[in-house]
């Protein structure tokens, strides 16, 4: 039996909500696979926050590095700033653990409309660079107050940073259609910018089967309403893949569906799984928010520790669902949130049971 030990965070608003929701999927899943997933808990988080002066214990990352992967719920609250929340927790544990990657697939799914009016299936990745860029801690602050007050902010792209961003895209394009979109604005943005192109052109010519197109970002959040299912792989840096992936999973109908993996691809450390959408304190406490995006991170979870057929049977057990009309609001159903992880539990049931027949007559 494979064992892995998890470290869950559920943090703020309704990931206290989404986050036991996909626990619960992913015991259950655990044990048909005959997997042992031991769940640690950590209460770090904005509520931590205001108790201690800080998101997380001074030895959090130390506590964190003896995990085998991270489950994280969402961040954010009204009543600390937001740089303190994120800046506190998240990046942090981006950083010190290299999970210089952020996978975020975007596809429409059986039972969820899409807003757009053509409805062509859109199944697409954006490889977010994730450890610099834009979220850089150089700049500063000057003249608080006085009509001359300032503020700077620096980005950083690094030769490392943009190479190995654009090496795992080229190699995820090379596995899917060999198309790449690069997202740039090299036009406004005259230093960095064309060092991204430049640094995501050379690291492309080492794949020959993966052609790389260029494309202005304003142009291509255009392209990604107009035309989504033109695209394949878009490598982007850590803002513009942060921006480009709401829009991306908004288009597929809500971004309560949008799963991510935080990358460590050399495995040195743990690598963490979260939904992209944050706290959502409008909606926290009432049971209405939309499990989807934290169970099938937790699909990426198990696919990222070595089980492609846990992951696929999870994966199967809530597009099902979906399909059978058990949808939370956002997604034009009327479930709550423990009502639809019931139905992916009736799912993971009625899935098990096909697989045991299916086996059974290839034994016989
Ligand atoms: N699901 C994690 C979460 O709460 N994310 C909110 C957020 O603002 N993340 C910022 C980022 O990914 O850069």
């Amino acid at each position: 039996m494979s064992t892995h030990n998890i470290a869950v965070i559920a943090g703020d608003g309704i990931g206290k909500e989404v986050v036991p929701a996909a626990i619960t999927c992913l015991q259950r899943i655990a044990d048909v696979h005959a997997l042992k997933l031991n769940f640690t808990y950590f209460d770090w988080g904005s509520e931590y926050y205001l108790q201690h002066g800080q998101m997380m214990p001074t030895d959090g990352l130390e506590q964190l590095a003896t995990h085998d992967a991270i489950f994280l719920g969402a961040v954010g609250s009204p009543e600390v700033p937001d740089t303190e929340s994120l800046w506190g927790l998240l990046i942090p544990i981006r950083r010190e653990f290299q999970q210089y990657i952020n996978l975020r697939p975007v596809k429409t799914l059986d039972g969820v409309a899409s807003p757009l009016a053509a409805k062509i299936p859109i199944d697409l990745v954006i490889v977010r660079e994730n450890n610099e860029g834009e979220y850089s801690e150089v700049g500063g602050r000057m003249y608080r107050g006085l009509p001359h007050e300032s503020a700077v902010q620096e980005t950083i792209f690094t030769r490392l940073g943009v190479s190995r961003a654009a090496s795992f895209a080229a190699s995820l394009a090379s596995a899917r259609s060999g198309q790449l979109t690069s997202a740039t604005k090299s036009n406004g943005i005259i230093h960095t910018m064309p060092f991204w192109d430049e640094v995501v052109q050379e690291t492309v010519q080492d794949y020959p089967g993966v052609t790389v197109t260029h494309e202005l970002v304003d142009a291509l959040a255009a392209h990604l309403v107009l035309k989504p299912w033109t695209l394949d792989v878009i490598v982007a840096s850590n803002l513009l893949g942060d921006i480009l992936s709401d829009l991306g999973s908004s288009v597929t109908g809500s971004i309560g569906l949008a799963p991510s993996a935080n990358l460590n691809p050399e495995g040195h450390h743990p690598s963490l799984f979260e939904p992209v959408h944050g706290s959502a304190p409008d909606i926290a406490g009432k049971g209405l928010a939309n499990p989807v995006g934290q169970i099938w991170s937790g699909a990426m979870m198990l696919e990222h520790l070595g089980h492609p057929e846990a992951a696929a049977h999870l994966q199967a057990a809530f597009e099902s669902a979906l399909r059978d009309g058990h949808g939370t609001r956002d997604v034009g159903g009327t479930s709550s949130t423990s009502e639809f992880t019931t139905a992916v539990l009736a799912a993971i049931e009625a899935l098990a049971a096909d697989r045991a027949a299916v086996s059974e007559i290839s034994a016989s």
